[in-house]
Parts: structure tokens; C-alpha cells; sequence
């Protein structure tokens, strides 16, 4: 096969792979059902994020022939309800008991990084849909991830803040993986655009309550408070924000779109009017292929509008669907190369370099940040020629 150069190397890929991998087909004997094993919380504080992913994923397969080599597509759903020790028994059940090619899902950091050994030791490609620490796909070469990373949206609201008159910010987060992503990665760019962080306060992934922290804040006077909660908990904080009166106090509230999440945004009320986020996906986006993937969501669960779960998990399924449909069936290390040979579907388009941060689609864009670009010629993912062979950009 010709290899050839392309920008998927280039921008801030959320997929980490180490090593090459061989060639498999699927065997004569393997003529029953192709199973994916999808790890979800269906119940407890997480659910909204397992109704969301397992909504997308039926849609993919109603959307998309359930057929594959011959054989047909079956998804396993688990209810991991947001524990760790749960997500990683029932992934290993699936794998040994249904031998499942593909485990997917993923709900929070915790349940995906005590998921990652049985991927590595089953050689099982792991697709993470939500989970969004940025450290997960080194736990183990056998993840991709369709969801994003927190610190793609915290520098991208902390550019943001720093270019609208913002100076002196209060953070507020989650007290696990993606709070610390999101904490650190908003702080360091806020502050390198000369921004002030007055405090950076914490509330536990469990139950949390909001009113001390709310206080601090209140008592702080910063600009703004810049706020990362998991999908699910932002209604809970925007109204006790508002029962505070932070909101007529002049603070602004920003932060990462996970609390302007879509699957609520409609119970928010006023007090979601003028918060700003950043994020990688927003249902409202007025591009053709979103409208017409919010409207079939919608149309298949009673009105329900997808957020950004839902993207992660359609996604994700159209990445397995894809490879199954190269490897004819196969599961394994066949899998992961056939996923990872298509890797615009599994990098999400916010890339944040010292020059800015941008949405690279149409993906030359990238070229806009990098200060070297790669020597000539030099193509896009679909073979577009963007370098020619004298350096110049054509694209
Ligand atoms: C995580 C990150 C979970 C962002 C989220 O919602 C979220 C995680 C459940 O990595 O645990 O919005």
C-alpha cells in the first residue's frame, strides 16, 4: 500500500497508539452473531450519559444494516452504574463469556481507566464514547476515544475569557481526573493571558453540594467563575448559582459545555441566558449533517435532543462499524489496525497550540497554528493535496 503523510499526525489527537500491528481475518468457524459489549451507567447520577450513548448507538444500527460478513451485529448493554468495580467486571464477563470483539461505552475516567488492564490483556479494542480525562488512552494501546478531552474545551474558554474583558476568575470543579484536567489547563492559559485565578475550589464526583462553594465564590468577587461539573449536574449547580444570587451579582459563569449540557439545557431557565462555554459539540450547530442527525435522535426517542454523549456514542459506533466491515468480522489487533486506518473519525477538530485555538475543519486549518509545517507534498485524509512539493499551501 502507498503511505503517504496526511494531518492526522499533526493536530491534537486524542488517540494514542504504540505499535504497528498485523494483519487477521476472521475464521470459517466464526458464523454466529458479531458482539459488541457496551459498558454504560444506565442508572445512578450518571444515567442521562448511558440513555444518551445508548440512544446513538440504536440509532447507528437502525441507520446502518446490522449485518456484517454475513453475520449479525449485536450489542451487549451492561449497566456499570458509574462504579469502577462493576465497569471492569462486567467488561471482563463480555469479553470472556460473550466474546465480545469490541468493548465500548465508558461513562467517567474512574470506569474507563479500571477497564483499561482487560482491554490490554484480552488485546479487545476499548472504544471510549464519553470519559474525557486526557490521560486515558495512554492507559492502555488497545483504547480510542470518540469523546474529547477536557483541556480541548478549557483552553479554549480560557482564550475566551482573556479577549472579552475578563482579568480575575474563580475555578469550581469536579474533584476527580477530568476537574484536574480542566482546572489546570484553564488556569495555565488563562494566566499566559495575563489572567488572575483568585481561588480554584473542588466538589466531590458523588453528591455534591454546591452552597459552600458558591459562598467562597460569592465572597472571592472575581469576573467570572469558571465552572467543569460531568454531563448530568449542571442544572443541579446553574439553579442553586441562581437561589445565590451570583448571578445578579455581577460574576459571569463560563466554562466547558458539559454544564450547558443539551440533555438539560432546556430546565435550566433564565439563569443559563448569557453563560458561555466551549465545547466540541452543541445540538443547535446549523451544519446539514447535525440537523439531520439531531432530528432522526429526536424523532426515534420522543422528542429527546442528543448531547454530546450521544455524538460521542454514534460516533463510536460508526468507527467499529466501519472496521468490522474490513476485518469482515474479526475482532482483536485486526480491529485496532482497521479503526486506527481511519483516524479522522476518532480525533475531535479543537486544537489548541501556542498560537490559538481553533475548530480545524476543514482540517488545513490546522496549518493556521503550527509554526513549521511538514515539508512537501502533503495531503489531507481524502488525498486533497494541501503543500505541494515547493512548500506552497494549495489548500
Ligand atoms: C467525564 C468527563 C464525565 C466529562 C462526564 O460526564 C463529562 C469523565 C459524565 O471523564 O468522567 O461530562
Amino acid at each position: 500500500m502507498h503511505k503517504r503523510t496526511t494531518l492526522r499526525g499533526l493536530a491534537a489527537a486524542t488517540l494514542t497508539l504504540g505499535f504497528g500491528l498485523a494483519g487477521q481475518t476472521a475464521s470459517a468457524a466464526d458464523t454466529g452473531p458479531i458482539k459488541i459489549g457496551l459498558v454504560l451507567p444506565m442508572t445512578g447520577q450518571q444515567a442521562s450519559t448511558g440513555r444518551q450513548i445508548d440512544a446513538a448507538v440504536k440509532l447507528y444500527m437502525a441507520q446502518n444494516n446490522p449485518v456484517i460478513a454475513g453475520r449479525k451485529v449485536e450489542v451487549i448493554v451492561k449497566d456499570d452504574a458509574s462504579t469502577p468495580d462493576q465497569t471492569r467486571r462486567l467488561a471482563q464477563e463480555l469479553v470472556v463469556n460473550d466474546k465480545v470483539v469490541a468493548l465500548a461505552g465508558f461513562g467517567i475516567t474512574p470506569s474507563a481507566m479500571a477497564t483499561a488492564p482487560i482491554a490490554t490483556q484480552s488485546k479487545t479494542p476499548m472504544v471510549v464514547m464519553a470519559a474525557a480525562t486526557s490521560s486515558i488512552t495512554e492507559a492502555s494501546p488497545y483504547i480510542l476515544r470518540t469523546s474529547f478531552t477536557l483541556p480541548q474545551a478549557a483552553v479554549g474558554i480560557a482564550e475566551w475569557a482573556a479577549k472579552n474583558g475578563i482579568k480575575k476568575v474563580v475555578t469550581l470543579v469536579a474533584d476527580y481526573g477530568p476537574g484536574n484536567d480542566a482546572e489546570k489547563y484553564f488556569a495555565d492559559r488563562f494566566l499566559l493571558n495575563s489572567g488572575q485565578v483568585l481561588e480554584k475550589l473542588r466538589t466531590p464526583l458523588r453528591s455534591p453540594d454546591f452552597a459552600p462553594v458558591l459562598q467562597k465564590v460569592r465572597d472571592a468577587k472575581p469576573d467570572a467563575l469558571f465552572v467543569f461539573l460531568p454531563s448530568g449536574q449542571g442544572a443541579q449547580f446553574m439553579k442553586q448559582f441562581a437561589e445565590r444570587g451570583l448571578d445578579k451579582a455581577g460574576i459571569r459563569l463560563i466554562g466547558t459545555g458539559d454544564i450547558t449540557d443539551d440533555d438539560q439545557l432546556n430546565d435550566m431557565g433564565d439563569v443559563a441566558l448569557g453563560v458561555v462555554t466551549a465545547h466540541h459539540y452543541a445540538a443547535s450547530h446549523k451544519s446539514a449533517v447535525n440537523q439531520k442527525f439531531v432530528e432522526a435522535f429526536k424523532k426515534a426517542n420522543n422528542g429527546m435532543r442528543p448531547n454530546f454523549m450521544a455524538v460521542g456514542g454514534y460516533d463510536g459506533m460508526r468507527v467499529i462499524y466501519n472496521a468490522l466491515n474490513t476485518t469482515k468480522g474479526a475482532g482483536g489487533e485486526a480491529l485496532l489496525a482497521a479503526m486506527v486506518a481511519h483516524p479522522v473519525l476518532v480525533n475531535r477538530p479543537i486544537v489548541a497550540t501556542p498560537r490559538g485555538v481553533r475548530l480545524c475543519r476543514p482540517s488545513e486549518r490546522t496549518l493556521d497554528l503550527l509554526d513549521k509545517w511538514p515539508p512537501g507534498p502533503f495531503a489531507k485524509e481524502s488525498g486533497e493535496l494541501i503543500i505541494d512539493a515547493s512548500g506552497q499551501r494549495v489548500a
